[in-house]
């Protein structure tokens, strides 16, 4: 371990104390856990995926996990540096409300094409309903990824097309906020 990577540049401070929410020292505190968690400075999808299971130790989050490790990885390598997982992390817990249905639309939105069809709601869904496994009493018109999905489109596709927008997404998730507590495991870690 040689001493440039226990400690962030100063350059690269400044950089990420413009495009974050922490400060110096939070930075600081946050590159040296990431280093020691993760001494090669990448994250890979396996390690973030026991993060999952420590929080979820009874559920799979493997699916789940490997979606949000793909809104992370903001440039497509395969892993994780420092500067995304923190420029997420200052999103998911700090950022403003806009901010954060704008990384949770990412979330559901896994093609990227600026709608949530059915099928990658449904793939979200059954993630999350896979990694909190029946440790969570649901409903009755929830008790299945599909039921929750027809209530999700009910409640989100104003325009009856099939496919969520943005806007429809931000409408909705003030009716139902647990649209997007999805990102609420992270206020654990901060
Ligand atoms: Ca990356």
């Amino acid at each position: 371990m040689g001493k440039s990577a226990s400690k962030l540049s100063s350059e690269d401070l400044r950089t990420l104390k413009d495009a974050t929410h922490f400060d110096r020292k939070e930075l600081q505190q946050w590159y040296k856990g990431f280093h020691r968690d993760c001494p090669s400075g990448l994250l890979d999808k396996a390690e973030f995926e026991k993060i999952y299971k420590q929080f979820f130790p009874f559920g799979d989050p493997s699916s789940f996990s490997e979606y949000v490790f793909n809104v992370f990885d903001t440039d497509n390598s395969g892993n994780v540096d420092f500067k995304e997982f923190i420029t997420a992390l200052s999103v998911t817990s700090r950022g403003d409300t806009e901010d954060k249905l704008k990384w949770a639309f990412k979330l559901y939105d896994i093609d990227n094409d600026g709608e949530i069809s059915y099928d990658e709601m449904h793939s979200i869904v059954s993630a999350i309903y896979k990694m909190v496994g029946s440790m969570v009493k649901l409903p009755e018109d929830e008790s299945t990824p599909e039921k929750r999905v027809d209530k999700i489109f009910q409640l989100m596709d104003k325009d009856k097309n099939g496919k969520i927008s943005f806007d429809e997404f931000c409408e909705g998730s003030k009716l139902d906020p647990t649209i997007t507590s999805a990102l609420k495991l992270y206020d654990g870690l901060v």
